[in-house]
């Protein structure tokens, strides 16, 4: 199944809201392979914003998401990234829909609380800046054939 990598940014754990973001994406009948909390690097900063090096924002956000510790987690599931990124919202929380992460809890363009992968590539190249493949567990949920129909499974 396809993987996506999320993270719940450090407004999100100073807030105490990690647990219910990492609700949402259980809800929703995903699978967590990966899921640990640390404290990111400067050198995986980069490497995670890397294509956003020179904008505006960069310095702020690579200062920002390596202030304090981050929840970072690799997600499986049918078309897992395009469903993790609608659960996050628009990117800035006061255009994000109610009923989103970023939608039901904040209101900034920085501050927005969750990073999700934007595409099966960009996974691809996020997740093993945070995890070695042994540390992702493969396993299946007892309840997967009440989540997803037999082609929705590979
Ligand atoms: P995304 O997180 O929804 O994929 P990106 O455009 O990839 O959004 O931006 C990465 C992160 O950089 C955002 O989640 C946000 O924290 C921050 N960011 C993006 N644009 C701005 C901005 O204009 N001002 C401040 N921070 C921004
Ligand atoms: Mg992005």
């Amino acid at each position: 199944m396809e993987r996506t990598f999320v993270m719940v940014k450090p407004d999100g754990v100073q807030r105490r809201l990690a647990g219910r973001i990492i609700q949402r994406f259980e809800d929703k009948g995903l699978r967590i392979v990966g899921l640990k909390m640390i404290r990111m690097s400067h050198k995986q900063a980069e490497d995670l914003y890397s294509i956003h090096k020179g904008k505006p924002f960069y310095d702020t956000l690579v200062k920002f998401i390596t202030s304090s510790p981050v929840v970072v987690m690799a997600i499986e599931g049918n078309q897992a990234v395009s469903v993790s990124r609608k659960l996050l919202g628009a990117t800035f929380g006061f255009n994000a829909e109610p009923g989103t992460i970023r939608g039901d809890f904040g209101g900034s363009k920085g501050l927005n609380l969750i990073h999700g992968s934007d595409s099966p590539e960009s996974a691809q190249r996020e997740i093993p800046i945070f995890f070695s493949e042994g540390e992702l567990a493969k396993y299946e949920h007892a309840d997967i054939g009440w989540v997803y129909e037999e082609p929705e499974r590979k």
